[in-house]
């Protein structure tokens, strides 16, 4: 069948036969390769607006809303999994299917599926374009939507098929709204496919993903978290180096040492904040390298270096203000979409915690009319903006070096109102990995389900690791034993602990600098620590407070160790490691042996 095709095939005889074998199974009205091009972009916008699919902001130049549908506002862990030709290797964390089953199931989905629509094909880069360290990825998707986005969250276009060339490798990524359009039918605003039948599918072991049904955020841009973690992280354990869910920050002292941290939080717990920190200690500087996702490899020196492979912030907008993070604030001023926030009378978007006074009239996420006396939220907590890295104030002037930069301190965290202190070190490298390991955090709306419960978050890898988390506790132990001395010192925060009456005992934030201050002093042997059953915690005078108003006795909360609390926890880690069976490294065993007698 000869259909009409826009933009340049590629040289790469591999690449051109999927996309035709993928044309031909979804059978779209046209193929359209995309170029990367500012045309490409205002010209796909322009039809989203013709559309009625994107609105215009007068208050933001270049900026669009979208309305997601009501049914597709955040990942859906659910429907995502791990398909590898034996169980075992995607582990008792990920959702299973064996590969023929769903790739079965899915071609029956795929089949037919972009009618009337334009398939569109996007090879884009994660990491700068050429880098060693990058990977390339061809995103097929019916979603103009998805193209818009991936342009400003991966290096996207025309140079990417020139360093592909002929015989280059890439990772196939097909994604499709599951929305095919009849002849004369109307089309929605937000097509996509009933929760039912919605995949987000990883092939791991050929490096293959598959994605139907969403149109929202990592079920949909699968340079994020499908390649940039899920597929990454397999690669990176068969390879020898690492894919996280981190951010990347440089700090610099007073006397200018910089400092590199690389820092892992669950989805919607404050990574783009802390990435963007504004410190509140005199004399320190903060620089973002990226908010979402960090590959590490270790090099000649010994050291460990991280990249973003991002272009782009994929941001949480609720909550997010001049007071909690001015740096997100002003990246947001221009060329931006956001998707299911508010919308104010005078064309800006609005969400909840943005200003102190909240709009008198808005348009909801849902399109309805809003006031402060309305029972819902004007935007969803999980709406987000998509915005260009390069225009954040603070990010750090090497951000797109290929070298990477040294990390000094990894960080790993979640959000728990009780139990969990302020701060602590580990013992050392297999102690950290134990922390990272039995993380664990209250879920938010970055997932469809439940908000607030307690879950194990592993390193927050939980939703994003593509293989056996047993076997990725061994691969951090691994990297241990390749860095020796090198390796990053580890910590573990808290930014969310409660008092009884349920507010928030750390301020949060910029102070939370202060924390990352001692984290550093730590490093250079100039702070001191207190040995503690569950980790090096901060002395009384060891943060630093100057200027900060908090009471003695929420500081004596936020640093306590609550033995009992802690000792109420080793059955729920009892069972969970069990659960990993003999792909439980004993190392992080012993760890766990060594905890229980020191809580006595
Ligand atoms: O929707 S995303 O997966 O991109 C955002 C997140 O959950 O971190
Ligand atoms: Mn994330």
């Amino acid at each position: 069948m000869s259909r009409k095709v826009t933009g340049t095939a590629s040289k790469n005889e591999k690449l051109n036969n999927w996309v035709n074998e993928a044309a031909d199974m979804c059978q779209p009205e046209e193929i359209y390769w995309c170029d990367g091009s500012k045309e490409e972009y205002d010209s796909m916008m322009a039809r989203m607006l013709e559309a009625g699919m994107a609105i215009p902001l007068s208050k933001r130049p270049n900026s669009f809303l979208f309305r997601s549908a009501p049914s597709d506002v955040a990942r859906v862990e659910d429907r995502t999994y791990i398909s590898t030709a034996s169980q075992e290797d995607a582990g008792p964390t990920n959702n299973w299917t064996d590969p023929v089953e769903l790739k079965k199931t899915m071609t029956g989905l795929y089949e037919g599926c972009m009618k009337g629509r334009t398939m569109y094909v996007i090879p884009f880069s994660m990491g700068p374009i050429g880098s060693p360290i990058s990977k390339i990825g061809i995103e097929i998707t019916d979603s103009p939507y998805v193209v818009t986005n991936m342009h400003i969250m991966t290096r996207v276009g025309s140079r990417v098929l020139e360093v592909l060339g002929s015989d280059g490798e890439f990772i196939p990524c097909l994604h499709s709204i599951g929305a095919p359009l009849q002849e004369g039918q109307e089309d929605a605003a937000w097509p996509c496919a009933p929760i039912e039948l919605k995949y987000i599918s990883h092939f791991p072991e050929e490096n293959l993903i598959w994605s139907y049904g969403s149109g929202y955020g990592g079920n949909a841009l699968l340079g994020k978290k499908c390649l940039a973690l899920r597929i990454a992280s397999a690669m990176a354990k068969r390879e020898g180096w690492m894919a996280e869910h981190m951010l990347i920050l440089r700090l610099t002292s007073p006397e200018g040492k910089r400092y590199h941290i690389a820092a892992a939080f669950p989805s919607a717990c404050g990574k783009t904040n802390l990435a963007m920190l504004q410190p509140s200690v005199e004399g320190w500087k903060c620089e973002c390298i990226g908010d979402d996702i960090a590959w590490m490899k270790v090099k000649d020196d010994q050291r460990l270096y991280a990249i973003n492979p991002e272009n782009g912030f994929f941001g949480v907008a609720p909550g997010t203000s001049y007071e909690t993070n001015p740096m997100a604030m002003d990246t947001l001023k221009e060329n931006i979409i956001f998707t299911n926030c508010a919308l104010t009378d005078e064309g800006d978007v609005w969400w909840e915690g943005m200003t102190e006074e909240e709009p008198a009239h808005a348009i909801d996420w849902k399109g309805r009319d809003w006031t402060p006396e309305s029972p819902d939220d004007a935007a969803h907590p999980n709406a987000r903006f998509t915005a260009p890295a390069s225009q954040c104030p603070v990010i750090c002037e090497d951000w797109e070096n290929p070298e990477g930069v040294p990390i000094d301190i990894f960080i790993f965290g979640g959000r728990r109102s009780t139990v969990v202190p302020l701060a602590m070190e580990a013992y050392s490298w297999d102690h950290g990995v134990f922390l990272g390991a039995t993380a664990a955090s209250e879920t938010t709306s970055a997932n469809i389900g439940a908000v607030g419960n307690l879950r194990r978050d592993p390193f927050a890898m939980k939703p994003f690791c593509g293989y056996h988390m047993g076997d990725y506790f061994q691969h951090w132990l691994d990297m241990g034993d390749r860095l020796g001395d090198k390796a990053p010192r580890i910590f573990y925060v808290n930014w969310f602990r409660k008092s009884a009456e349920g507010k928030f005992l750390w301020p949060g934030f910029s102070e939370n600098s202060r924390v990352l201050k001692w984290m550093c002093e730590r490093v250079e042997g100039k702070a001191g620590a207190k040995e503690t059953p569950i980790g090096l915690l901060p002395e009384e005078g060891g943060l630093d407070l100057e200027g900060l108003d908090i009471s003695s006795e929420d500081l004596k909360e936020l640093l306590e160790v609550d033995l009992k609390a802690w000792k109420d926890e080793i059955p729920d880690i009892e069972n969970y490691f069990k659960q990993f069976g003999n792909h439980m490294p004993d190392r992080l065993k012993k760890q766990f042996e060594e905890l229980k007698s020191r809580l006595g």
